[in-house]
């Protein structure tokens, strides 16, 4: 009798607690590549290569430790295409005592997950996640008793907790935040250094051909494929981060500029998420930066607060609130998502070029993803649920874990204000500090009302006065409220035409 012990495309971790106490005389190691994970949305091809091609170099060096490993992949004419239907297969393989498994990073496969013990009838031990810095559980009691979640809190019960960036009982430089230093545009002369790209072995090519044979239609460019598909190549990429852009990434963490796709930003997160890297030593490389005097304390302090802070704090929140979070409209959104978010046709520069970058790289930095589609989205009053099956096609570090609570709740503000106290709701002016792309633009942001007006101001307005209801009572949203009471009932009537007329043209 074996023990099955079942790994998935976001769980490469050799230290994953689902193997800790591997047997590698008696264990089997299933992997399943299944047509339903790359389609319950229709994923971007490059993300269904990343994690394929992952998932077959993990099964490489496991193998190569000695370890039986089941691989199924896409194209065996036997497989059924579901983790459930998978695992039922294996048991009929091998005389099975116990199958152990990982928690889950998706509500979907969890739920799946725990009618397996019934369906099958042998025990199926469901460990906890400990790649993470807080167990769901302790994120639960944090949470308890508490009015209203707030990151910033969170982070600092994190840094006590974990003893960085501090000072004995104090934060290191005396502040908790060093955000005010973190708002830079990029000076036009700042070179950015090139982010490293890893050429496509043959075992990515394979898969390469094998996805655009299997999802042709599917959204995304496939030959500008450059992410790294192994543990290595993965820490490759922390210590160019480490060494050329950390020392810049607080500076400029929200400037965005053209033909930039990736800026100082780490572009860690798809290996943070598939558990190539983990969140510890992510940070530990920050803090010995720092200690080593290669980067300054606003770039590590912001740095780390993405990791210990935002994303402990996104993954604690979706547990914690799912199912019913993703079922919230706070602000009664209900657009449909225009077209061009998938074609990228559309003369607003800013849009165009984000999307473009999404296409070609899987990837687009916080900023792009909050202030512009999001932005938009928001603005827009497009439905979230639409919109959240785009960040979670588009991305190739998406999983509905971090995918869900930053679009529904930081972007779109559908939870109303579970996770932020207001909506990041921002007009032309701000995209236009922040990037070079209103330059190049058909419309001005300069221009508030009428022809080449931004269509982000006129939207702006336009969205505070429809949803006056919901949020002319939030203190934080109290001065634009106050500044479009003072607004002239004409302008204002006549913002409203031109937003209605432009929002009429989406659909
Ligand atoms: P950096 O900006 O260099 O940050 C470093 C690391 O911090 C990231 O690798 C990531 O692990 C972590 N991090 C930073 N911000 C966040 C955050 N808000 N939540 C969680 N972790 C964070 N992140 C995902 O990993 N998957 C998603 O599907 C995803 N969807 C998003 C959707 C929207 C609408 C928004 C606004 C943000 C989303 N994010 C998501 C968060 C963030 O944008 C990405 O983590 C980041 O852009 C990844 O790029 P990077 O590695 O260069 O990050
Ligand atoms: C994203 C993804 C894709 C495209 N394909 C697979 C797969 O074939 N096999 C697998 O084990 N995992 C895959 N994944 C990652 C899963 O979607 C992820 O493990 C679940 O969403 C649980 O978090
Ligand atoms: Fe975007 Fe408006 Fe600037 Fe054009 S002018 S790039 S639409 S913010």
């Amino acid at each position: 009798m074996t023990t099955l012990r079942l790994v998935l495309g976001d769980q490469l971790s050799r230290s994953l607690s689902a193997l800790s106490d591997l047997d590698i005389a008696d264990d089997v190691v299933l992997m399943v590549e299944v047509r339903e994970e790359a389609t319950y949305v229709p994923h971007h091809q490059q993300k269904i290569v990343l994690v394929l091609s992952a998932m077959r170099h993990f099964a490489i060096a496991l193998r190569a430790e000695g370890v039986r490993v089941d691989y199924v992949a896409l194209d065996d004419p036997e497989n059924r295409g579901s983790f459930t239907d998978e695992l039922a297969r294996a048991l009929d393989r091998y005389p099975v005592k116990r199958v152990v498994v990982t928690e889950p990073g998706e509500w979907r496969v969890w739920e799946a997950m725990r009618g397996w013990e019934a369906r099958f009838g042998i025990p199926v031990e469901i460990r906890e996640d400990r790649r993470f810095l807080c167990s769901r559980e302790s994120f639960a009691t944090w949470a308890e008793g508490r009015k209203t979640l707030r990151m910033e809190f969170f982070y600092r019960e994190m840094r006590r907790r974990t003893g960085w960036l501090m000072a004995g009982n104090d934060p290191l430089g005396g502040r908790w935040n060093f955000d005010v230093e973190n708002r830079k545009s990029l000076p036009p002369d700042l070179k950015v250094p090139p982010r490293p790209v890893f050429a496509p072995d043959a075992v990515t090519r394979e898969v390469m051909v094998r996805v655009a044979e299997h999802f042709p239609d599917h959204f995304g460019e496939l030959e500008s494929f450059g992410w790294g598909v192994t543990r290595e190549a993965a820490l490759d990429a922390l210590n160019h981060f480490a060494e050329a852009c950390l020392p810049r990434f607080g500076d400029y963490q929200d400037a965005m500029r053209s033909g930039e796709d990736f800026v100082f930003h780490a572009v860690l997160s798809p290996y943070l998420n598939m558990g190539l890297l983990e969140p510890r030593e992510v940070c530990a490389a920050a803090l010995q930066a720092l200690e080593e005097g290669r980067a300054p304390l606003a770039a590590v302090e912001g740095f780390v607060r993405q990791i210990l802070g935002w994303r402990e704090f996104v993954r604690g929140l979706y547990w914690l609130r799912m199912p019913s979070y993703a079922e919230s409209n706070f602000l009664g959104a209900n657009r449909p998502l225009p077209e061009f978010f998938w074609t990228a046709k559309t003369d607003l520069r800013c849009l165009r070029e984000t999307i473009e970058a999404t296409r070609r790289n899987a990837y687009a930095h916080h900023i792009q993803r909050l202030m512009i589609t999001g932005n938009f989205a928001l603005l827009a009053g497009l439905a979230p649920a639409e919109v959240e099956a785009w960040y979670l096609v588009v991305y190739a570090d998406a999983f509905e874990w971090v995918e869900l609570p930053n679009t529904h709740g930081m972007a779109l503000h559908a939870d109303g204000g579970v996770l932020g106290s207001k909506p990041y709701a921002a007009s032309g002016a701000y995209i236009d500090r922040m990037s070079d792309y209103c330059s190049g633009c058909v419309y001005s942001p300069k221009i508030k009302l009428g022809e080449g007006a931004c269509p982000f101001n006129y939207l702006y307005w336009h969205f505070l006065s429809v949803n006056a209801r919901r949020l002319e009572g939030n203190p934080r949203m109290a001065m634009p409220y106050r500044t479009l009471a003072r607004m002239a009932p004409e302008r204002r009537a006549a913002i409203d035409r031109q937003a209605r007329r432009f929002l009429d043209c989406l659909e």
